[in-house]
């Protein structure tokens, strides 16, 4: 804890205020999950946005430019030690950004309500003084969150626990593609598991009249993409049991090395905090390019994109709204992301 403290200060310097503290359970290393400290600290917006994601267990995060981040650390002898320096931090914190102030704030109930992490409200309420309006926290969400087209690559990968609506969106983006903008596209699923999840991909290939391979190892996979060399795209479905098991990620990792794909991790909106932050830090072991958020029209509030993106920093491309193929699924921009969190739809 103390390294850690010392780190924050080093990397972030004297400015840099922790935000939270809690013990975590890393399901990442499988049934032997060591203990681990997460620290969430930040610095003032206006310092032009830094921090980083600090790992002690190996795993890389692969997370670009973060604006807060989660700082982890294993646990020591020194915790009592850094706790009551830790207190002796969040009480400045407390003094010096007048969080109490806030509380009676109703802009923060309305930020609260719509699923925006409570310590981001309170650092983006800080930021913008007691008497903010409702048009400047949407104007600074606005210019904090990040979306992108996907990155240039002739293969795009879909990762993402199952049922998240992995083959679906894939759908929707080959009929966007060989329908809209006249690519030639083909689909490849990653049956993993051999456990016969690629029946709904052959069909909607079918119905699409797009190439459709299934492959279970890496050479297949290799062959595979050298068949659908001539064509513009190539959609790649991952089917995985449990994207959370110990083997699953370094086993994608196999797949994609050397093909230097443009990887999506698909997350439904209504997932919890937790557990999106657990995801993606499985995930980044194999390097998050953009997020598709998924399932909108499920979901009661959205702030947690907004969350997912000011912590994780990874752009999003897509947000799915519905199950029909090819009409849901919308562009992500940092203004409808905005607006679909603070709008008037709760
Ligand atoms: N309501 C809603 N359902 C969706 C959306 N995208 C996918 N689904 C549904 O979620 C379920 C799982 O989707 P699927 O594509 O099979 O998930 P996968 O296991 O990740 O490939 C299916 O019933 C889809 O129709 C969406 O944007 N909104
Ligand atoms: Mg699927």
């Amino acid at each position: 804890m103390k390294d850690i403290l010392s780190q924050i200060k080093s990397e972030l310097g004297k400015d840099a205020v922790i935000l939270s503290k809690r013990e975590i359970a890393d399901k990442t290393f499988g049934l032997t999950a060591r203990p681990l400290i997460e620290v969430t600290a930040a610095v003032d917006f206006d310092a032009g946005i830094s921090g980083y994601h600090l790992k002690t267990s190996g795993a890389s995060s692969g997370m670009p430019e973060p604006a807060l981040q989660a700082f982890s650390g294993s646990s020591t002898e020194h915790l009592a030690e850094g706790i009551t320096e830790l207190k002796d931090m969040i009480k400045e914190l407390i003094a010096h950004s007048g969080m109490k102030l806030h509380e009676k704030n109703p802009l923060r109930k309305k930020l609260l309500s719509r699923g925006i992490r409570p310590n981001l409200v309170d650092v983006l309420l800080t930021k913008l003084g007691a008497g903010a309006k409702e048009s400047a926290v949407r104007s600074l969400l606005g210019k904090l969150v990040r979306t992108e087209e996907p990155a240039a690559s002739r293969v795009w990968v879909f990762m993402g626990t199952t049922g998240v609506g992995k083959t679906t969106t894939i759908a929707k983006i080959a009929a966007g593609g060989a329908l809209n903008h006249r690519r030639k596209v083909g689909l490849i699923t990653l049956d993993t598991y051999r456990i016969g999840a690629v029946d709904q991909g052959r069909i909607y290939a079918k119905i699409l009249n797009i190439p459709f391979m299934s492959v279970s190892s890496v050479s297949e996979f290799r062959a595979a993409l050298g068949k659908m060399g001539s064509l513009d795209l190539v959609l790649v479905d991952t089917v995985g049991r449990s994207a959370l098991c110990r083997d699953y990620i370094p086993h994608l990792r196999e797949y994609l090395d050397g093909i230097d794909p443009c990887t999506f991790l698909l997350m439904p909106v209504a997932t919890r905090d937790s557990e999106m932050d657990t995801v993606t830090r499985t995930f980044s072991g194999l390097d998050i390019h953009r997020m598709i958020f998924t399932k909108a029209d499920e979901a009661m509030h959205s702030g947690s994109v907004i969350t997912h993106n000011l912590i994780h920093r990874i752009p999003v491309s897509y947000i799915t709204t519905g199950q029909r193929v090819p009409e849901d699924i919308e562009k992500a921009s940092s203004s409808m992301i905005v607006h679909r969190c603070l709008g008037d739809r709760i």
